[in-house]
């Protein structure tokens, strides 16, 4: 009966475990596999479940996404086929930006749209979108006095226009230089993390493995319309490169009732963190998860309980 219970107990606790994997204590994560994207990417049937490819876009099963190859006039995507509906979420992907040219271009954006698929002047995509847009913008066409990689977020609303010819300089939300982010001699990654009107911060990894660079981090962002897509696209002109996807990893977060952390306002300021004493809703969600594990483990115990008594009266029986 008791080891019954107890095995009911470690069962129901390791299944608590396998959600609980937030790197905060007061946030916590669960893997969104609808938004998730690993080698070999593509089903038996050659497509995959979740995302949709298109344009110029190569598919290696054992290595990449590619979404543009090293030649002139390249123009691919990578959309998600649901919307990410999460209130908040975090989305890490790893991406290669290479190439043999001295010059190159254009760079590829990441994007949390209501558009899906449909291509454009912006990094290969359509322009007056409605959503979030991240850059990489490989090619400086004119920004004095900014180095280049340069990464920036924009926040369209369907009428504002992007402008290629200065790099998109005056619809920038946030932004930070990324020298070595092309040709980098470690895998290279993004950490987009997203918080509803409480912060988005976009965390890069090119520099030193498992080190990450805060780009940039904002409280209050403008809302991302909750039916967006999570896509990617790129785009060679003249000059060109390859613009490789490796892997999408998407968690839906939850922070827990009481004290979840957000960061203190203005740009950059990642270090110091205040208590934020704001119950959310993903608390009770959590609350509820925690009592039905309880009432399984519970339940697992009777049940076990059950078949011993059974099991005893038979071989008193006999
Ligand atoms: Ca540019």
């Amino acid at each position: 009966m008791w080891f019954t219970a107890l095995s009911a107990l470690w069962l129901a606790a390791t299944a608590w475990g396998a959600v609980d994997r937030g790197e905060d204590g007061n946030v916590r994560s669960i893997a969104l596999r609808t938004h998730t994207l690993k080698q070999p990417y593509l089903d038996s049937d050659m497509s995959s479940r979740w995302y949709d490819f298109g344009g110029d876009t190569i598919v290696r099963t054992d290595s990449y996404i590619r979404l543009s190859s090293d030649r002139p006039s390249q123009n691919g995507w990578l959309f998600s086929r649901v919307p990410l509906t999460a209130t908040n979420w975090e989305v890490e992907v790893e991406f290669k930006i290479h190439g043999k040219n001295q010059l190159f271009g254009d760079g590829f954006a990441m994007w949390l749209t209501k558009e899906r698929g449909d291509m454009g002047p912006v990094f290969g995509h359509a322009n007056n979108f409605e959503g979030l847009g991240i850059f990489f913008d490989t090619y400086k066409n004119n920004r004095p006095g900014v180095v280049f990689p340069y990464v920036m977020a924009m926040f369209g609303d369907g009428k504002t226009t992007y402008n290629k010819d200065n790099d998109g300089k005056e619809t920038e939300f946030a932004g930070c230089s990324a020298r070595g982010i092309r040709n980098a001699n470690i895998p290279t990654k993004l950490k987009l993390t997203y918080f509803q009107d409480k912060s988005l911060k976009l965390e890069l990894q090119y520099k030193t493995e498992d080190e990450w660079q805060l780009c940039f981090e904002t409280t209050e962002p403008p809302a991302i319309p909750s039916v967006t897509y999570l896509g990617f696209s790129a785009e060679t002109g003249e000059l060109s490169d390859n613009h490789d996807i490796i892997s999408i990893e998407a968690k839906n977060l939850y922070t827990t009732g009481g004290s979840a952390t957000r960061p203190t306002p203005g740009k950059g300021s990642s270090k110091s963190r205040q208590k934020n004493k704001n119950k959310s809703g993903g608390s009770w969600t959590w609350f509820l998860f925690k009592i039905v594990l309880v009432a399984l483990a519970v339940g697992g115990a009777y049940v076990g309980y059950t078949a011993w008594r059974a099991n005893q009266k038979r071989s008193h029986r006999f």
